[in-house]
């Protein structure tokens, strides 16, 4: 067989490879972070398959400081992050759902350039009926003097460098943006990397396709209820997993809405601004779709709590623009 012969060529473009090859310098200064996270979601998505084996299942039997019962694998995948990002001597501040207040590790003044902002197991309840999820992340410039390192995750979604979440599905799926398109890599297990599947992702334009809880209805607002009549009404598909990263992950692939919207029991919406609406946002606008948060765009929200809520309708722009239209 010849060199060029496609039967054996392989695809050996890894995450690493990719991240040095690309023009972009933001991808050579974040490639140390993004390489960490990697690291950490390899180790997740090996204890995630195993959760039912090794008995990690279930509630901590505490509860996170929103009175969330904490799942062990939430623990689990937070040290496992918090661990591979201590290696690096640039990251300044991790902030987490699983943790009340950031864990400053170095100030700008001694290195500590990024403040990385994650969802260690997003949807983790679903481990335990073998549904998919996901870690999400964020990665912010620490824009801090020393003494108040710890304000560094509170910026608009719009100053991110880079977002992306791995999706422990199936397979498992890294998508990620550094402000220049959408990458898809997927692990290959025997070769214990993330191999490159798809530069520069885009979103359809529309899809007949909305995603949201519908049991919830007697509780939306009625430019919701109004929306969901309208979709009814025009031939819309439903799909809804009830895990975040799994339900964008398919709307980013196939187009469509993924909407968690306020409600009158939360008005705030359920999702966290900082560690679930921006990074999505941000991906799915590099995508070429829309995040809105009922008010305007997510990413233009300023936060003013590590915690705080938002709204989210994301997808498809023209598909966001029906729902907003109604809402
Ligand atoms: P509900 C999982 O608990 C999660 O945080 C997201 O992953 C998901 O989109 C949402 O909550 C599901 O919430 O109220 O529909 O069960």
């Amino acid at each position: 067989m010849t060199p060029s012969d496609p039967t054996i060529r392989e695809n050996l473009t890894t995450l690493q490879i990719h991240l040095r090859s690309q023009k972009n310098g933001r991808a050579g200064e974040l490639s140390g972070v993004i390489e960490a996270i990697a690291l950490a979601a390899k180790s997740i998505a090996h204890k995630v398959r195993r959760a039912r084996i090794d008995d990690v299942l279930g509630a901590v039997g505490a509860q996170n400081l929103h009175g969330e019962e904490q799942q062990k694998l939430d623990v689990i995948a937070d040290d496992l992050i918090l661990h591979c990002l201590r290696e690096r001597h640039d990251v300044a501040v991790f902030a987490s759902e699983e943790q009340d207040e950031p864990v400053v590790l170095r100030p700008r003044s001694d290195g500590g350039r990024y403040c990385v902002v994650v969802d260690p197991l997003d949807g983790s309840s679903n481990v335990d009926v073998a549904v998919s999820v996901g870690t999400i992340f964020s990665i912010l410039e620490n824009d801090q003097p020393d003494e108040t390192t710890d304000q560094a995750p509170l910026q608009p979604g719009t100053r991110q460098l880079a977002a992306g979440y791995v999706l422990y599905g199936s397979s498992v799926v890294m998508v990620f943006t550094m402000g220049e398109g959408v990458d898809m890599y997927v692990l290959d297990p025997v070769v214990g990397e993330f191999l490159l599947v798809q530069e520069g992702l885009r979103i359809s334009e529309e899809k007949k396709i909305y995603s949201v809880n519908e049991a919830y209805v007697n509780d939306f607002e009625d430019g919701m209820r109004a929306y969901l009549d309208y979709a009814h009404g025009a031939g819309y598909g439903s799909r809804y997993i009830g895990s975040m990263v799994a339900d964008v992950h398919r709307t980013l692939l196939k187009g469509g809405v993924f909407i968690y919207p306020a409600t009158t029991k939360a008005p705030g919406g359920k999702l966290r601004l900082l560690y679930e609406g921006n990074p999505m946002a941000m991906l799915v606008e590099q995508a070429g779709g829309a995040a809105a948060c009922g008010a305007g765009r997510i990413l233009d929200v300023t936060p003013t709590k590590l915690h705080q809520r938002t709204p989210v309708i994301m997808g498809s722009s023209a598909e966001v623009a029906h729902v907003t239209r109604h809402a």
